[in-house]
Formats: structure tokens, C-alpha cells, sequence
């Protein structure tokens, strides 16, 4: 998503105190450039949180407040400040910034493939393949957080939607939590995968980005051209578009369903050419 910070320009439609409220199913008409707001429409309040490495006292909180109108937050006003272990503490800052968003200038990713039922889902593999589709899902590396790829793969699901082990035409293996690359590689070649989901929910250090590019090397490696699997990767703190980078097909974010996870797999085996694909 890409913004233009417009400074001190002036907004060209100053969002207007509101009248009455628009007709149920209207089209909200939306000015070109916003501003945030807090207690009135239009006032730029923002609220932001941090944690700074000083212990709790009269100094932090200045630290805090110095930070906040380094970020342009000004006039900055303390509204929770809280000790968290020895030598650290946790702030939130309530102020109001001059930053203008020019709605024009926002880069909206849409989702490149339809919504299929699992029905669909299960007629278009048949059809596709001629025999069930292969998925092998793992958390990588250290991470242990496996209910985002269990809400993905196991049959109970997510958000009112049942996980892939339900569609009939897909074998899921799930090979749980904290799976070496090399052995992921191994299970996939063992199980002559279509798909491989990784799961990295932390990121600290930016685990996530080393662990998924290290897995996406592996596997160019260990398969020959044009042969390896559908690499895709989920967790909360991926950046979307960055595909290319990590060496994967497909990213999935927070809140993803096992709905849209089988309906892009059905949009990928169906993009891959010919009729009946080869098993890897
Ligand atoms: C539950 C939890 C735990 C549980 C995990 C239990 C388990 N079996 O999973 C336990 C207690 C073990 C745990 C441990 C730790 N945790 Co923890 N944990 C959480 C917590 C509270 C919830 C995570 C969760 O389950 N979310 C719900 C699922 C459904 O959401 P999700 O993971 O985002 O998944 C969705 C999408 O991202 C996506 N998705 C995810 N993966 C995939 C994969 C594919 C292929 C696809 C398509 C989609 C997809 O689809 C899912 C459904 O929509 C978060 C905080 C939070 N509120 O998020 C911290 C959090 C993730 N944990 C954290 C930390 C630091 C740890 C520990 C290091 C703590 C410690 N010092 O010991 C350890 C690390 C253990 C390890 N080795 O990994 C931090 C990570 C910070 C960071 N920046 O990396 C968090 C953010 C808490 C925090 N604010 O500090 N944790």
C-alpha cells in the first residue's frame, strides 16, 4: 500500500461535520484526502503505543512524550504509562498529527482468484488432476504457534468454515510444529506434494523472513525445475506482495480462511497449463 505524505497541503475536501446519516445501501461518497481523527471529525487525533528500554519514572515518561513529537504527534498527551519487567515500559500516546491521506494514492491488492465452495473446490481438483491434491503444512524453524496452520488444515476450521482435511479431494498431512527444512523437504518429496504451507506467526528478529527464504532455497534444490511444489506461506506479520522476495507462490495474512486457502489452490493447479498436471 502506498501513501503520499502531503504535509501541509491543504486538504482539498475537508471531511465536514457530519448531517444526517446516508441512506441504508447508499454509496458512501468518500473525499480524496482524509485526515484521522479522535474526539471531532477531522481533528488529526491519533493514538500510538511503544515500549521504551528505561525503567517506569518522571524521565520515561518525558522519553515517551519526546518520541511522540518527534513523530509529529503534537500536541502529545500520556494516557497509560506501565512498568513492564525492571527496565522497560510499556506507552500509549494520545495526539494530534498534521499528516494528510490522499485516498488516490492507496495501492489496494485485490484478491486474484474467485471464492469457491468446497464443493467447487473438490469438483475443479477431480477435474483438474484425476486424483486427490497433496498438501504437507508445518511450522518452520522454532515456532511452536500451530493454531494458524491447524485453523487452516484441520477439519474443524476457522471462522465458521471447515479446514481443508474436510474437502475429499485434498490429503492433507500436517506435520506439526517446529519442522526442520530439511525434513519438510523430505516429507514433501515422500508424499509427492502439490502444495506445501508453512506456517510462521513469530517474527521477532525477523525469524519469519530467514526461515521462509531458507525453506523456499531448499526446496528449488532439492526439486529439479519447473518441479517444485506450490510454496505458500501464512502468518500474521507477512508483508503482502512480497512473494517474490520469500521465493513463494502465494502469501496468506491474518484472518486467512481454509476457504480462500482451497480456492487458490483450485486458481494455481488450474493456471499451471495442462490438463492433467504431473504428479511431482
Ligand atoms: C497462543 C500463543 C502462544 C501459544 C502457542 C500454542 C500453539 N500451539 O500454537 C504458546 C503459549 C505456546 C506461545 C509461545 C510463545 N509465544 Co506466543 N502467542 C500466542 C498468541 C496469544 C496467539 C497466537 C494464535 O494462536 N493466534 C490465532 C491464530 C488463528 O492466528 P494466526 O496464527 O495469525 O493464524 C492465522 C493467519 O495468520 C493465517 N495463517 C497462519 N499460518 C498460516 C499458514 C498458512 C499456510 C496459511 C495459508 C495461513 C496461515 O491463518 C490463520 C487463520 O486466519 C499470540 C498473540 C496474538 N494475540 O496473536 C502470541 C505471540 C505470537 N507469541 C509470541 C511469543 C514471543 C511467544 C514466545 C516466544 C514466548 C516466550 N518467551 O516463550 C513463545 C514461543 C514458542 C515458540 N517456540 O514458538 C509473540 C510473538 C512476537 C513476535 N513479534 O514474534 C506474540 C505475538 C505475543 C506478543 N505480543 O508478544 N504462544
Amino acid at each position: 500500500m502506498s501513501t503520499r505524505d502531503t504535509g501541509s497541503q491543504k486538504a482539498a475536501s475537508e471531511p465536514s461535520s457530519p448531517t444526517a446519516p446516508p441512506a441504508k445501501d447508499a454509496p458512501q461518497i468518500l473525499p480524496d484526502i482524509i485526515r484521522p481523527y479522535g474526539d471531532t471529525t477531522g481533528d488529526g487525533m491519533v493514538q500510538v503505543s511503544f515500549t521504551l528500554p528505561v525503567p517506569h519514572d518522571k524521565r520515561a515518561e518525558g522519553a515517551a512524550l519526546q518520541l511522540a513529537a518527534k513523530m509529529g504527534v503534537a500536541p502529545a498527551l500520556l494516557v497509560h504509562a506501565k512498568a513492564m519487567g525492571s527496565g522497560f515500559t510499556f506507552f500509549i500516546v494520545y495526539g494530534s498529527v498534521s499528516h494528510l491521506v490522499d485516498l488516490r494514492d492507496v495501492v489496494v491488492i485485490e484478491r486474484e482468484f474467485a471464492l469457491l465452495s468446497a464443493k467447487e473446490a473438490n469438483a475443479a481438483i477431480k477435474k483438474r488432476l484425476h486424483r486427490k491434491l497433496v498438501v504437507v503444512g508445518a511450522c518452520i524453524g522454532n515456532d511452536a504457534h500451530t493454531v494458524g496452520i491447524d485453523a487452516i488444515l484441520n477439519i474443524k476450521g476457522f471462522a465458521g468454515e471447515k479446514g481443508l482435511e474436510y474437502y475429499s479431494e485434498i490429503k492433507v498431512v500436517n506435520c506439526g510444529a517446529q519442522v526442520l527444512v530439511p525434513e519438510l523437504v523430505a516429507r514433501a518429496r515422500a508424499e509427492k506434494a502439490d502444495a506445501v504451507l508453512v506456517s510462521q506467526v513469530v517474527t521477532q528478529k525477523d525469524r519469519h523472513i530467514h526461515n521462509t527464504t531458507q525453506m523456499s532455497a531448499a526446496f528449488r534444490e532439492a526439486y529439479p525445475a519447473g518441479k517444485v511444489p506450490l510454496l505458500i506461506v501464512g502468518g500474521p506479520r507477512f508483508e503482502q506482495g512480497s512473494e517474490e522476495r520469500l521465493g513463494v507462490d502465494r502469501i496468506f495474512g491474518k484472518g486467512t480462511t481454509p476457504g480462500e486457502v482451497a480456492s487458490y489452490l483450485v486458481h494455481a493447479i488450474s493456471q499451471a497449463g495442462s490438463t492433467t498436471k504431473e504428479h511431482p
